[in-house]
């Protein structure tokens, strides 16, 4: 079986797949007693983090921070790297290279999920516009990522939240157009679940550029309350030898102890 994390956030925020959001402390003791060997951090702005707390709070209890999701940019405070304002852009990418700094600490990669936002066009050529802004504003933290030796990680998302990249085929076209090895896809099950044919066969064809994946039931709850094939997905990252933990991104319910216990004692129960 795998190496299991899963999302916390410190402070509250209207995304809501995130357990013991408000009160890092003890989503970090919870997890660490439950047997997750990390977290993922979703984070506001790592410019303003008490970065040395966070560094030495996990590195006491022995949890390494896999990701930093970066969507709170976009949902508490509205900057998105596709947005048609070119200062919420800016300040979407100035966050991104704020985590990127960060993460670049711990060891961690850079989530591009949520911040992109949506592109809101009136016109089919305002829409290739902000295609093209929301690309720049994607390889300018791209080049920071370099300059810091982070991995950024494309996470499609399902039709409801955002209109760009809903697919992995999409995430996979415009990684290997821009072609840098810096750049990877993190599937995530519960938007593959609505999006993609066969969550398995899109797996098989990104195999080489799948950099982290996210785990949640098909209501967004823990692994086992809804009816994903977690066998099956399970089996196919073994067979394209995927070396890196599970995330699990899912929704406190019924609370947040529980959805953590829920998740590590179904998915172990896959122990080879
Ligand atoms: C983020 O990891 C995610 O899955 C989205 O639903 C929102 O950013
Ligand atoms: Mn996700």
């Amino acid at each position: 079986m795998f190496d299991l994390s899963v999302s916390l956030s410190p402070i509250k925020s209207p995304f809501s797949p995130l357990l013991f959001s408000g009160d890092l402390e003890e989503g970090l003791m919870n997890v660490s007693r439950l047997g997750y060997s990390g977290v993922d951090l979703s984070l506001l702005d790592s410019a303003v983090l008490d970065q040395d707390w966070i560094i030495g709070k996990t590195g006491s209890l022995n949890l390494k921070v896999y990701t930093i999701a970066t969507g709170q940019t976009y949902y508490n405070d509205g900057y998105s790297l596709y947005s048609a304002e070119a200062d919420k852009r800016e300040k979407a990418v100035a966050r991104i290279n704020s985590h990127i700094d960060f993460a670049s600490r711990l060891g961690a990669m850079v989530i591009i999920g949520g911040v992109r936002g949506k592109i809101t066009a009136g016109s089919e050529h305002e829409r290739l516009s902000l295609e093209q802004e929301g690309r720049q504003a994607i390889c300018q933290c791209l080049k920071h990522a370099e300059d810091k030796d982070v991995t950024l990680l494309l996470e499609p998302i399902n039709r409801y939240e955002t209109n760009i990249f809903n697919t992995l085929e999409e995430g996979l076209s415009f990684i290997e157009e821009v072609g840098s090895d810096n750049l990877k896809l993190l599937p995530d099950v519960f938007h593959m679940n609505i999006e993609e044919r066969s969550i398995e066969e899109s797996i098989l064809r990104c195999r080489s550029h799948i950099g982290f994946v996210h785990f949640a039931d098909s209501n967004r709850q823990a692994p086992g309350f809804g009816h994903i094939d977690f066998g099956k997905i399970l089996s196919t990252l073994e067979k394209i030898k995927y070396n890196n933990a599970v995330g699990l991104e899912i929704l406190p319910k019924p609370d947040d102890f529980s959805a953590a216990k829920q998740a590590i004692s179904y998915l172990k129960k896959f122990k080879g």
